[in-house]
């Protein structure tokens, strides 16, 4: 393990931080350059669907401002910066017999080369919810397994080809779980499907989500497979999925809450881990579903079973589990945050689903490692901080209670790397800025970098300086390293805008301090401004 070398309070120097965002929840401009619908412009748009009532038509306007996020980036000091390709950029009505958009490519291949000139790893998700509208229309989606497995290759296929000389890091899809359960089952995300005929006037929540989560792993399992057989030895990078879920603890020590602490795993995380990781789907869902758990043929099983490089992890909160209830989304398992002695697990966030209660972090990584031994990236974690939306903005700035979650996940972390040994290389806190939170609209704000709606102005909070402290503090500084002005080259490829040279060097680990002298003037100029800019 690459810890063994690093300082005892140090992560390795290669580890990968940053912040995580998602196209639609951040680009607006839903028009430019020929871009497509897609399942999120109407539904938010129709009413009842947001909390607010607003849509994703402006969101954070950072398909205009991408050089002011950029700059929010290099000021906070970032290694990375996980975002997602919106796929009807791409291929505006998503198929594999469409036309692909040469304008959205190149929007995206500019955004990426910016990324690499500030010397900042992209972390590139190819879907993050916002499935093309037409396929919605032509086949409902994640419904239509045996055309959406192919279209979404297809689309892989094209992002792998366009933008895979640069991207060395690619997450297939984003939490199939929510994709799944909240778009077909509960019917609160886009498609909005629910057998609830006040919600909706489609849908069956009975087997839908199950048949939607199936196709899900397919897709990401063909993509994979396609990125290995075409791209990866020429490409040299690494494929993955990223899998929502919490911690689950025992309301008590009763042998059926123990149990239930389990199933509530089984189906927030095993239902796809377990089939990518180890090749079958868990025993509970098939002992709760029955038949409506969709098999996988030997053929399909062959090519899911160990398609992910790593495990991204996106988690947020702790559940404490009561056996009990019919809920099959949460495994029939009862959540709450009040303990037995009728205290509350953490501080409650803005939405109801989140508590802050950081040993859950440590314990999820550790679950997590011990079961399908794999690498973990955390790719999301992050606080919205109660009626943080209602304060004038110098109080929302001063944003204590998701100091106080990222500094108890951040211990947990280093906890988990050093005494525990959990291979873990990289942490991006949700998200770069405030955003468009999916149903909640605006109301709920998980910046770390407050967003005025009335302006666009961004202003970084006291959770983004925390965080651009401690990854300064806890990532030793490759010696190399400088921020360069224009990707380095290496036999004509980009490699994630630093040479195979300082990539041989931060893999070994600095054992001294980098030596200033030779651009003392402009670095010192640089360092001036970004502490400046945080207030350090
Ligand atoms: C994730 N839940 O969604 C998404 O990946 C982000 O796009 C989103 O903004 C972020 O978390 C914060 O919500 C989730 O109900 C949505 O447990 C809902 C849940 C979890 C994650």
């Amino acid at each position: 393990m690459t810890t063994s070398t690093t300082p005892s309070n140090k992560l390795p120097a290669d580890f990968l931080w940053g912040f995580a965002t998602a196209s639609f929840q951040i680009e607006g401009s839903p028009n430019a350059d020929g871009r497509g619908k897609s399942i999120w412009d109407d539904f938010s748009k129709a009413p009842g669907k947001t909390l607010d009532g607003r849509d994703g038509d402006v969101a954070t306007d950072s398909y205009n401002r991408w050089q002011e996020d950029l700059d929010l980036l290099v000021q906070y000091g970032v290694k990375s910066y996980r975002f997602s390709l919106a796929w009807s950029r791409i291929i505006p009505l998503g198929g594999r017999n469409d036309p692909v958009n040469e304008a959205g490519i190149k929007w995206y291949s500019d955004f990426i080369d910016a990324l690499l000139e500030r010397g900042i790893t992209p972390f590139v998700t190819l879907y993050h919810w916002d499935l093309p509208q037409a396929l919605h229309e032509r086949y409902l989606g994640w419904l239509g397994k045996d055309e959406i497995v192919q279209d979404y290759a297809h689309y892989a296929r094209v992002c792998f080809e366009r933008f895979g000389d640069r991207v060395k890091h690619w997450l297939t899809m984003n939490e199939p779980w929510c994709i799944s359960i909240l778009g077909y089952g509960r019917g609160v995300f886009a498609p909005g499907r629910s057998s609830d005929r006040m919600r909706s006037t489609e849908g069956d929540s009975s087997t839908e989500p199950w048949i939607a989560g199936h196709s899900v792993i397919l897709s990401h399992a063909h993509a994979v497979k396609l990125y290995r057989e075409e791209f990866k030895q020429k490409q040299g990078g690494q494929i993955g999925i990223t899998l929502n879920g919490d911690w689950a603890m025992p309301y008590d020590d009763s042998p059926q809450n123990i149990e239930a602490a389990q199933h509530a795993l089984d189906v927030a995380i095993g239902w796809f881990a377990d089939p990518i990781y180890l090749g079958h789907y868990p025993a509970y869902m098939k002992e709760m579903l029955g038949n409506r758990l969709p098999e996988f043929t030997p053929e399909e099983l062959a090519v899911v079973k160990g398609s992910s490089d790593f495990y991204g992890m996106n988690t947020y909160t702790t559940n404490l589990c009561k056996a009990g209830g019919d809920d099959e989304f949460q495994g029939c398992v009862e959540y709450t945050f009040t303990r037995p002695d009728g205290t509350q697990l953490g501080t409650q966030a803005h939405c109801s689903w989140l508590q802050d209660y950081a040993p859950g972090f440590r314990d999820l990584l550790n679950y997590l490692y011990k079961r399908y031994r794999k690498p973990i990236y955390v790719t999301e974690n992050g606080f919205a901080v109660k009626d943080e939306n209602t304060m004038a903005i110098e109080e929302a700035l001063h944003d204590e209670d998701r100091v106080h979650y990222y500094a108890g996940v951040t211990d947990s972390l280093l906890a988990a790397v050093k005494e525990d040994g959990v291979d873990v290389r990289g942490y991006f806190g949700w998200s770069l800025l405030d955003n468009f939170e999916w149903a909640d609209g605006y109301v709920t704000r998980f910046g770390v970098t407050y967003v005025d709606y009335d302006t666009q102005k961004r202003y970084p909070k006291d959770s983004g300086k925390f965080l651009s402290k401690w990854f300064k503090e806890h990532v030793p500084q490759p010696a190399a390293e400088t921020k360069p002005s224009s990707p380095l080259q290496e036999n004509g490829v980009i490699v994630n805008g630093v040479n195979s040279k300082t990539q041989r060097t931060k893999a070994n680990g600095p054992k001294t301090a980098a030596p200033k002298q030779s651009r003392k003037a402009p670095f010192a100029r640089f360092t001036a401004y970004i502490s400046a800019f945080l207030g350090l």
